[in-house]
């Protein structure tokens, strides 16, 4: 007899036992909000205003495990990225590229920094770097640095400097970083900040006599690399505002600060 291909189908899709396991193997329908994101701790942009704020714990191993929500095109892109995002405990910054090698060309003279700022907008502390040779840069409108932290490609120094109203000085702890390759990763405390808001401006340096240059800059359009000269030092042009009440992915343009025209929502 011929049955209809219709009910043949209908016969193979209400046949077996329901009450076993599904045979593809598969998990259960996920229940997680649409908005979340894949790896279950951070929520894309959550537009509907739902969402949990951003709560991602990196580990301080030398391995990249930053989401691609947390990664940042930079002044030297596609050769370096940057990557940051948060906990309840830290700023988690990443970095990668060739200069983040412990066996790079001048090693011993280049630098990966993390300027931060308590305030952001209010443009309180240091509103310059510190010179490193003949470079420095300055800060963009309205970030102004109570703390940095450095690290020297070759693996020999690292350090968070305080900015006392006029001068750097190293505080007695050393930065939780890790390095492997040409990844390096660090954990900043969130004890420095008392309110719910950070600033963070990233970039590297060769402070190296005859090669110095300023780059890798976190947002690709925020100076043009190369020497950054005392006298006329590169004017940075955007920082990255933390809200850590924010369910905004970090790279977020919201997050960009002062806004890009047209780019302030
Ligand atoms: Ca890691
Ligand atoms: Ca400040």
């Amino acid at each position: 007899m011929r049955y209809p291909i219709a009910f043949v189908l209908f016969v193979a899709a209400c046949g077996g036992d329901n009450n076993n396991p599904k045979l593809d193997g598969h998990a259960p329908t996920d229940s997680r909000p649409i908005d979340a994101h894949r790896d279950g701790t951070t929520l894309v942009d959550g537009s509907g205003g739902g969402g949990s704020a951003v709560s991602h714990t990196i580990a301080i191993d030398g391995t990249d495990d930053f989401t691609a929500g947390e990664t940042f095109a930079t002044t030297s892109s596609p050769t370096f990225s940057a990557y940051v995002t948060w906990d309840a405990v830290n700023i988690y910054i990443g970095y990668a590229g060739p200069d983040l090698a412990t066996t790079t060309s001048d090693a011993g003279t280049k630098w990966l920094f993390a300027y931060v700022d308590v305030d952001p907008g209010a443009a309180t502390g240091a509103t310059v770097s510190q010179r490193y040779n003949t470079q420095q840069i300055t800060m963009p409108a309205g970030f102004g640095a109570e703390h940095y932290f450095r690290f020297k490609s070759d693996g020999t120094l690292r350090s968070q400097e305080n900015y006392n109203g006029s001068d750097w000085a190293s505080d007695a702890t050393t930065p939780t970083s890790a390095n492997a390759g040409m990844y390096t990763e660090a954990a900043i405390p969130r004890a420095l900040f008392a309110g719910n808001t950070a600033g963070l401006v990233t970039y590297m340096i060769n402070e190296q006599d005859g090669a110095e240059s300023t780059f890798a800059g976190l947002y690709n359009d925020n100076f043009v690399d190369g020497y950054s000269d005392r006298t006329a030092p590169k004017a940075l042009l955007h920082y990255l505002r933390i809200d850590f009440t924010s369910h905004l992915d970090p790279d977020s343009g919201a997050n960009e600060e002062p806004s890009p025209i047209g780019a302030d929502i």
